[in-house]
């Protein structure tokens, strides 16, 4: 109408932030052999992002000075707060559906952390089969196929470290080793793992002597900087369009 609103002769271009990336590909990948992809809420409760999980009340991830807490509580006058890992979104999931379940569950997450190497804000992808029937074998070979699909090479090992998390018994560290390339031979961190704990198995509200379930969780930054080369994890939220550019 005027002049100048006139005057404007180009709309920047868009682009995809190299996270989101990641993302798409995962729910693809995951979407190929048979999961189901959920996504909720990023406000919980202290039940379903705690308790449910096996995080005792005296967990120092459950303190002011690690989880951003929001003011008010729920109706059972329990706590809110930004959740910390997507795995409350797969509770709410198994307790909507019947299994076998296989879902995957990606998303923003929250702690208080912030250096070079940690956001209070991040992306996390976690996973979660349940069934009659399987073994550490499936989440074995379902992870192998991830990985060598997510990086698009077969010329990768998989390595499982013992490790501890509340949710998980026995619960592993997954590592991955290139063959080739600038990484090569050295053991890289990508995900927790493990058979879902008897009591979680019960707070999905099923039969823990009846069903077995396994269960991952992987950073997106993460598997981001590995797929790329990227360094530092800050380059992810400055909005630098001299990095932004080279993933469009
Ligand atoms: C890590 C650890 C992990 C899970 C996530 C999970 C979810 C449910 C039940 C049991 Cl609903 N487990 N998720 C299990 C083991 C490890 O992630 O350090 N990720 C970056």
């Amino acid at each position: 109408r005027t002049a100048r609103a006139t005057k404007v002769i180009g709309v920047a271009k868009g682009g995809i932030h190299p996270v989101m990336r990641s993302w798409e590909r995962v729910e693809e990948i995951f979407r190929s052999i048979g999961f189901d992809v959920a996504d909720g809420p990023e406000i919980e409760t202290d039940w379903t992002n705690f308790s449910a999980l096996n995080s005792p009340e005296n967990h120092p991830a459950r303190s002011m000075q690690d989880t951003f807490y929001i003011e008010g509580n729920d109706t059972q006058g329990k706590p809110l707060l930004l959740r910390t890992h997507t795995s409350p979104m797969q509770v709410r999931y198994a307790r909507m559906n019947k299994p076998p379940i296989k879902v995957i569950a990606p998303g923003r997450t929250y702690r208080v952390d912030s250096d070079a190497t940690h956001s209070p804000m991040f992306h996390q992808v976690e996973g979660l089969w349940i069934a009659e029937d399987i073994s550490f074998a499936d989440l074995k070979g379902v992870y192998l196929n991830f990985v060598k699909a997510f990086f698009e090479t077969d010329d990768l090992q998989v390595r499982f470290r013992p490790s501890y998390f509340p949710f998980t018994e026995p619960s592993a560290e997954i590592d991955i080793a290139f063959g080739s390339g600038p990484l090569k031979g050295r053991w890289l961190e990508v995900s927790g793992a493990g058979q879902v704990h008897p009591s979680v198995v019960r707070n999905m509200g099923l039969d823990p002597e009846q069903y077995i379930g396994f269960a991952f969780g992987s950073g997106l930054e993460r598997l981001t900087m590995l797929r790329y080369g990227i360094n530092d994890l800050r380059l992810f939220y400055e909005g630098d369009l001299r990095f932004l550019k080279q993933f469009n």
